[in-house]
């Protein structure tokens, strides 16, 4: 069956660029056979995702096949036995055969359908025996990894959407960028992993449900706050593949991609090795006095990348929604009050950011602090990474 379907993909996309060449002129032909993957599933990576493109393509076979013969026999019978040439309509009520027939037939084709569907879906539970195991944490609105086990261990990061801003301003008919090449489904940090090896990926939330998917692997795992979940996948092909956030999470669902890097062996080891050094490197003390200027240069960064998609990049907020930071009196006010905003987050609305080291929280707190118009307007101007160390 899997040579076969191989067939029928190449077919179909055969019927595609045909369907455009006659419609549109031979030039757009070639463009079309690139456009398949719009028409369909995008090209499996995986033995999952493979089993899952056959099934599916099985499943619509059969399905038309359906479609074709009850339509057949029903427009046939109206045309040809009509009332006009003087049929008389059949009368088979209560009849124990059609009963039969018609309870037995479904049912074997469900069991038909079921049989090659589920054994599909127990081969993507089975996670057994991994290389290589990956957390990874939903966030509003980004994802946080943790290479838990295997070649890799102990690292982790946050990845976040880097389309700029403009250019999603630019989709709501505002003035901006043209749209990039990879619109909404770009990070700063990507999961690389390595081919032909199973990795497992364990996910989870901190605040709402969140769904891990990559199409081309076939996974598709909700992360549930309070609850970890897992899948895996073994990709076959070096490259780069996107997906994104699949359950409804919020205001910025759409922008929380997730693009997995598949490198060589001997790739993957290299980087491996570049991430560890360049995380210890970033290592920061965080029993060392600290200056204003390198806390705020450094908590720019934090806030545009964690605090500005809710309280905005002008520190304004958003009416009714997020409060503004310029001008806030716990912004203001002594540093107590806002550490433990950030440690513990507040109401429904604004995350605890326990996640993020006491440099990168002193830091922030010191941005907000001296920012915009807040810049010499309140006490404690300046929060050393020792005061969270010890409100922790
Ligand atoms: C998901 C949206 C969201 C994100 C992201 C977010 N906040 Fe908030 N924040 C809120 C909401 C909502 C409140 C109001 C909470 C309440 O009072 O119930 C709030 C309140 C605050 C307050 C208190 C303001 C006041 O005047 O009371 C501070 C300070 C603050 N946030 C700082 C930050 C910092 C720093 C970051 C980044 C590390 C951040 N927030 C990220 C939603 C968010
Ligand atoms: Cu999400």
């Amino acid at each position: 069956m899997l040579k076969s379907s191989f067939g029928v993909r190449k077919a179909s996309a055969l019927a595609a660029a045909f369907a455009m060449t006659v419609a549109g002129g031979a030039a757009h032909a070639q463009e079309a056979a690139q456009k398949e993957l719009i028409w369909n599933l995008k090209e499996p990576v995986t033995e999952i995702a493979r089993q899952i493109y056959d099934l599916h393509t099985l499943l619509l076979v059969i399905c038309l096949v359906i479609f074709v013969a009850v339509f057949g026999v029903m427009f046939y019978s109206i045309f040809a036995h009509r009332k006009s040439k003087g049929h008389k309509p059949a009368s088979f009520h209560e009849s124990t055969t059609v009963e039969i027939v018609w309870t037995i037939v479904p049912f074997l084709i469900v069991i038909g359908m079921a049989l090659p569907a589920t054994k599909t879906v127990v081969a993507m539970k089975d996670t057994s025996n991994a290389d290589v195991t990956i957390k990874a944490t939903g966030y509003q609105w980004k994802w946080g990894y943790e290479y838990l086990d295997g070649e890799g261990e102990g690292i982790n990061f946050l990845s976040t959407l880097v389309t700029p801003r403009n250019q999603i301003d630019k989709h709501k008919g505002e003035k901006g960028e043209a749209f990039g090449e990879n619109y909404l489904v770009e990070v700063d940090n990507v999961v690389v992993v390595p081919v032909n090896k199973k990795v497992r990926v364990v996910t989870t939330a901190n605040d709402v449900i969140h769904a891990w998917m990559v199409p081309e692997f076939g996974v598709k795992q909700d992360a549930i706050p309070g609850f970890v979940r897992d899948t895996w996948f073994k990709a076959e092909k070096v490259g780069t593949y996107r997906g994104q956030c699949a359950e409804l999470c919020g205001k910025d669902h759409a922008f929380m991609p997730i693009v997995v890097e598949v490198k060589s062996e001997e790739d993957y080891s290299k980087w491996v090795q570049a991430k560890l050094e360049e995380m210890k490197a970033k290592q920061d003390d965080p029993t060392k006095e600290w200056t204003k200027e390198d806390l705020a240069a450094r908590g720019e960064k934090v806030y545009n990348a964690n605090c500005a998609a809710c309280h905005q990049a002008n520190g304004a907020g958003i009416a009714g929604a997020f409060p503004a930071l310029a001008g806030s009196q716990m912004v203001l006010g002594p540093q107590a009050g806002q550490i433990d905003i950030l440690l513990n987050g507040k109401g429904a609305g604004m995350p605890a950011w326990k996640q993020l080291s006491d440099v990168e929280i002193a830091s922030v707190i010191t941005y907000t602090r001296n920012a915009w118009a807040n810049a010499g307007t309140g006490t404690d101007p300046v929060v050393q990474p020792k005061a969270v160390t010890a409100a922790r």
